[in-house]
């Protein structure tokens, strides 16, 4: 049986603007490697400021047997140039790709040896331990590969009991405080208490955790936030669920039990959470437990636009939830995006005044993208068209349209998105109210840094 060293690779993004988050992704594949007794390392080039030289060199001095990359549509381009170079320098190691992007397989084999579909835990070991013993690769789930020029691929199946699963090995990170994400109080460590989601958002890519919520029961969930204390000394915590207050009850367990055990901790639900699950019940709950600040995706201040893109939601939940987020004095940010299939100049400007009406704490625009894998991908091929080949040209953050459909056009778009931020925060009581909410230099130095982002997407 063959010794295997593993290094996991958190690639520097394409657009260098992004914050620094730890990759919880693989801080869970270092928890299970290490749980199957292989030797692994990482390392967070973004982090580390590592671009593509620095970050070839570190791996041709580790040599690993296997490199393990975390690929996602902002590291695309980065995670390309790294395989060109450790070609040209012979690197001999296999290279395995994981993360969101997993699902253009066909596009990542032509840089990669093997790319693990979706979840990553089981799949990996199943891989590695077949590459030690030469087991049989017909018994792998979740994995692409090249045989014989043809594409061989394994469907994905999901872990079901997701409690299973070890906690994030950390200590395998550069120092948590370190990371750069928005937060009040560091070290911020992210954790999901929970994975996939039912619901059917045409731009959200479910190829990940796929559409059953696999819940974690509240007993591991506050286990895993009492070790995050005592061995990390975490002090705030952001929540990256895709459906966190599904189950309304596990959130309240969750929250009783926090409380019962005075943990000295704060929370944010910073990733988005369905208005329809929340309640005033539940939100002075999650409250009183430390949640600090809740995000909702309104997305669009159009109900047919909202329906069509199957956000399903009734705005005027979203209008009373947001009101109650914020009499329970909680930070509230909401998220909207122009440029739906089904938008019109008009769409846009009432999701634009509605961001205005419902006056967020933090409202973050974005130009709908279609991300591979999802619904909306597949609408724009098949009845709209591409403005270019977003494999040899894609900017996720160029504040640029890259497709037409039916009747909307890309300057009307461009132009809306360039709007919602003037029109939401460049009043000086927006910017007044701001500065008076910041609790910490952490939020003072990332509304600085929403400032700047505001000023270059306008001036593109
Ligand atoms: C937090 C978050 C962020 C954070 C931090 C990202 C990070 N580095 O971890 C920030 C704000 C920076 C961010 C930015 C972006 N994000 Co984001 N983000 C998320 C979110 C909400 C949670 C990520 C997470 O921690 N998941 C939990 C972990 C456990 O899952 P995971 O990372 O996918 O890892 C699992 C598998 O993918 C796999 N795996 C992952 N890496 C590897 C590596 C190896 C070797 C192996 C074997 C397996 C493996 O195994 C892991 C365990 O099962 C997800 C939604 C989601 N539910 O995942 C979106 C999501 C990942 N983001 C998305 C997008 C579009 C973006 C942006 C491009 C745009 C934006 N909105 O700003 C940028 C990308 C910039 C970049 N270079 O990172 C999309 C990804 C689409 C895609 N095809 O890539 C997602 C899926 C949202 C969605 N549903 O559409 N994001
Ligand atoms: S955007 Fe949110 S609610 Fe919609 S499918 Fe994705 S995770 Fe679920």
């Amino acid at each position: 049986v063959r010794f295997i060293q593993v290094t996991l690779l958190n690639p520097y993004p394409d657009s260098p603007s992004l914050p620094t988050y730890p990759s919880l992704g693989l801080a869970y594949i270092g928890a299970v490697l290490e749980k199957n007794n292989y030797e692994v390392n990482v390392i967070d080039s973004h982090m580390l400021s590592y671009k593509i030289e620095r970050t070839v060199d570190k791996i041709l001095t580790i040599n690993p047997d296997i490199l393990g990359i975390h690929l996602n549509i902002g590291n695309f381009f980065s995670v390309k140039m790294i395989y060109e170079s450790l070609k040209n320098e012979e690197f001999t190691g296999k290279i395995v790709i994981g993360g969101p992007l997993s699902v253009s397989y066909d596009k990542i084999l032509k840089f990669s040896d093997y790319v693990i579909l979706g979840e990553g835990e089981k799949s990996f070991i199943d891989l590695l331990d077949y590459l030690r013993k030469g087991k049989n690769i017909k018994n792998l789930d979740g994995v692409a590969f090249k045989r014989k020029n043809k594409i061989v691929i394994k469907s994905q199946k999901f872990i079901t009991n997701i409690d299973e699963i070890p906690f994030p090995a950390w200590h395998l990170f550069p120092p948590l405080k370190k990371y750069k994400a928005y937060c009040r109080k560091r070290p911020n460590i992210p954790i999901s208490t929970s994975r996939g989601c039912p619901h059917l958002c045409i731009y959200c890519n479910k190829s990940v955790f796929g559409y059953k919520f696999r819940p974690r029961s509240p007993e591991n969930v506050v286990k895993e936030i009492e070790f995050l204390i005592n061995e990390y000394d975490a002090k705030e915590l952001g929540i990256q669920d895709d459906a966190f207050t599904l189950d309304s009850r596990r959130v309240f367990k969750i929250c009783d039990l926090i409380i019962e055990k005075n943990l000295d901790i704060q929370w944010k639900c910073d990733n988005g959470v369905r208005v329809e699950t929340l309640s005033d019940e539940l939100l002075k709950k999650m409250r009183e437990a430390g949640c600090y600040m809740v995000a909702i995706g309104a997305e669009t201040g159009n109900q047919s636009v909202s329906n069509k893109i199957g956000r399903n939601q009734d705005l005027k939940t979203v209008r009373k939830i947001a009101k109650m987020i914020k009499e329970n004095g909680m930070v509230l940010k909401m998220f909207f995006q122009v440029g739906f299939p089904f938008d019109t100049p008009n769409t846009m400007k009432q999701t634009i005044r509605f961001a205005e009406e419902l006056n967020p704490d933090i409202a973050q625009f974005a130009i709908s993208t279609p991300l591979p894998g999802t619904k909306m991908f597949e609408l724009i091929e098949n009845e709209g068209k591409f403005l270019y080949d977003i494999w040899s040209s894609f900017s996720y953050y160029g504040g640029k349209s890259m497709f037409e459909i039916y009747d909307l056009k890309t300057e009307d778009i461009e132009q809306a998105f360039k709007q919602a931020y003037s029109q939401f925060y460049l009043k000086p009581k927006k910017i007044i109210s701001m500065l008076k909410n910041t609790r910490s230099t952490e939020e003072i130095r990332y509304f600085l840094g929403t400032f700047s982002y505001i000023f270059r997407s306008m001036l593109r």
